[in-house]
């Protein structure tokens, strides 16, 4: 007898061991057709209160047997495949969360693929809707919850929202006047506004994004109709050398063929100046933050967000694309939503590289570590919609209100608040003889000749982009080996010294022109015994590797305002202040902190034609004219230090 019962017992325990096993390899693994496996589909058009029907994909687990939450991304970029019998590879936040079994829903938002309605690129938020043909984002996210908890077959009653980039912007859209069944939402990458995130950063047209504009202006054909395949095509500029291509092109006025689309069913005529591609001209005809970008910012309307709704923003510290956005969006709403769960997540990642699972983490040249996502989806990401959307919901969840790597170190840190209450504000003064120091020595102008024929390249890399990336983390050698590019650097740190907040570059300059970027770039200069990764490009080595840190652009006559632009006076000394996203970076002992300074960035940004125009976008040849520059020595970096 008792024989039998030790061998039953073993047999028992090695069948645990096997499948656990068996679990694990198949929590870091996705099967090839694990979705279509497990999950059914559905494909519903939900009314909208004015209306309108949404295209909304509906994914169940086959296993009836309990109740599920259920888990929304809204995008723009379509819940495609179409068709019933048509599986995404992959669904939802992560696997884990796909394998544990959730409800998982993909809506196309109003006016993009397969839902009615038109679409409006970051819509403006309705605060006092008067009617039910007052609709946006907010109503779109209530109308479709109501209909998914009241209609969905085994929901447990709870929607928790996420979404990366633009899907982003609507998962932090869904938390405005929230659904009483949303307890969880994780805008990641999260745009906050188009002023300063992605198309402009402070109002300094990004250039680089120019391909990606026509796949949200391009009107969708037969009168704006639901369609399931692209409408839209990239330009092609037939280059990869886009630095060439974009100065040989001149004013942007001569890119407006690039949206003049004659197989969509567009209006035939054009209004004067117009292009069919209705992105561009918003971009085109509103170069100051006007009423139009200033109403589609979402940030303005973070100051009530019900305390039903957990948020956990995430964000990459070398995001090219939404820096500003996820920050903003968080500091935001713990300013001014006391008492909420509010919590980040900011790792060494580009854009969206959390969600992705490549074992070595990496930017461009730039090793990090191994499994940092994953380690994110399976012990942050999971953690926190189960806690809310499946366990007690209490806020008890185990994770810290910041959790930040340290980009320098390549250590996580689990933090109070963010920016941590401990930093201190350090400042550095710009000396004539290139150094970084703590005392300035009067008020000398250093003078640089800004050539709007030989504008400072943004990237080494020959490559046309969809939108710029690998910059991020790119060497700097090539931009501070050029004389119009002022280059300022400490001794070699003798201890670690840790940035972590916001740089406020407190510049004073003059030109010789009337209009002028500022562009400020914050540097760790690696030591010469360094050995190289696996990623770095052929041509490079990490010995002596100029790491960008940190980087940001002033558009000169938004210095005092982005919406009321004003010239610069030739020669006349002026302040410029520009803010420069968070870091969470240790200069290393052994390693040199580094500034530089300049005023082109091409074409990561549009040229400056250097002479005021009311409007860049319409600039003219002549209005492009090479100025000297001067930078004064009573600048200075203010930079938020985590003390030792
Ligand atoms: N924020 C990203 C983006 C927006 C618009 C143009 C190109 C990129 C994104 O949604 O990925």
């Amino acid at each position: 007898m008792k024989f039998t019962l030790r061998f039953f017992l073993t047999l028992l325990l090695v069948s645990a061991v096997i499948s656990s096993c068996k679990k694990t390899i198949q929590k870091g693994v996705v099967e090839e057709n694990y979705v279509a496996q497990n999950y059914t589909k559905k494909e519903v058009d939900i009314e909208m209160r004015d209306g309108v029907k949404l295209h909304t994909t509906i994914y169940s687990p086959k296993d009836t047997s309990k109740e599920y939450p259920i888990l929304m991304q809204r995008t723009p970029y379509s819940s495609r495949p179409y068709g019933e019998d048509q599986f995404r590879k992959q669904i939802g936040p992560n696997i884990h969360l796909m394998q544990e079994g959730n409800i998982i829903v993909y809506q196309d938002v109003r006016g993009r693929w397969m839902s009615e309605g038109h679409y409006d690129n970051m819509r403006a938020y309705i605060p006092n809707k008067q009617s039910n043909e007052d609709v946006d984002e907010s109503s779109d996210t209530y109308d479709t919850i109501e209909w998914l908890v009241n209609n969905v077959e085994n929901n447990n009653g709870k929607v928790g929202v996420w979404g990366i980039s633009y899907p982003g912007f609507y998962a932090t859209y869904a938390t405005v006047d929230a659904h009483p069944a949303l307890k969880a939402a994780s805008p990641q990458a999260c745009i906050g506004d188009f002023f300063f995130d992605d198309f402009h950063h402070n109002g300094a047209y990004l250039l680089s994004y120019f391909r990606a504009t026509s796949l949200f202006g391009t009107p969708r054909p037969n009168n704006d109709s639901p369609i399931d395949t692209a409408w839209y095509t990239l330009p092609d500029i037939g280059t990869e050398d886009q630095y060439q291509f974009f100065l040989d092109s001149g004013s942007l006025e001569n890119l407006n063929s690039f949206f003049e689309y004659e197989t969509a069913d567009t209006p035939k005529i054009r209004p004067e100046g117009l292009t069919d591609d209705f992105f561009w001209n918003e971009l085109k005809e509103h170069p100051n933050y006007d009423e139009v970008w200033q109403s589609k910012g979402l940030i303005q309307h973070l100051k009530n967000v019900k305390s039903h709704v957990a948020t956990m923003i995430v964000g990459g510290w070398f995001d090219a694309e939404d820096l500003y956005g996820p920050l903003e969006t968080y500091k935001n709403i713990e300013k001014y939503n006391e008492g909420n769960y509010n919590t980040m997540v900011f790792g060494p990642w580009d854009h969206g590289a959390w969600a992705r699972r490549k074992g070595r983490n990496a930017v461009g040249n730039y090793y990090f570590g191994d499994s940092i996502s994953e380690f994110f989806q399976e012990k942050i990401e999971t953690k926190f919609f189960n806690h809310f959307l499946k366990g007690e919901g209490d806020g008890n969840t185990g994770l810290p209100e910041a959790y930040v790597f340290d980009s320098g170190s390549k250590e996580w840190a689990t933090l109070e608040t963010w920016p941590p209450k401990q930093s201190v504000k350090k400042t550095f003064f710009l000396s004539e003889d290139q150094k970084l120091t703590e005392g300035h020595d009067g008020t000398s102008g250093i003078k640089f000749i800004s050539d709007v024929k030989k504008p400072v390249p943004y990237s080494e890399d020959i490559k046309t982009v969809f939108t710029p990336r690998k910059y991020m983390t790119d060497d700097q050698r090539f931009a501070a080996r050029r004389s119009d590019v002022l280059v300022f650097e400490t001794k070699v740190m003798e201890e670690d010294f840790t940035l972590a907040g916001d740089i406020l570059a407190k510049l004073n300059v003059a030109t010789t022109g009337t209009a002028a970027d500022w562009i400020v770039k914050v540097i760790d200069v690696h030591p010469e015994d360094v050995e190289t990764n696996e990623e770095m490009q052929d041509h490079l080595k990490l010995s002596n590797y100029h790491l960008m840190v940190r980087s940001e652009v002033m558009r000169g006559r938004f210095r005092n305002s982005f919406s009321e632009p004003e010239p610069f006076q030739p020669n006349k000394k002026t302040e410029v202040n520009i803010k420069l996203q968070d870091v969470f970076h240790t200069i290393k002992k052994g390693h040199k902190l580094q500034i530089q300074i300049q005023s082109t960035w091409f074409p990561l940004i549009d040229l400056n034609p250097q002479t005021y125009v009311d409007n860049i976008f319409k600039a003219k040849e002549e209005d492009f004219k090479t100025q000297t520059h001067t930078v004064f020595t009573d600048s200075s970096i203010e930079f938020s230090v985590l003390e030792p």
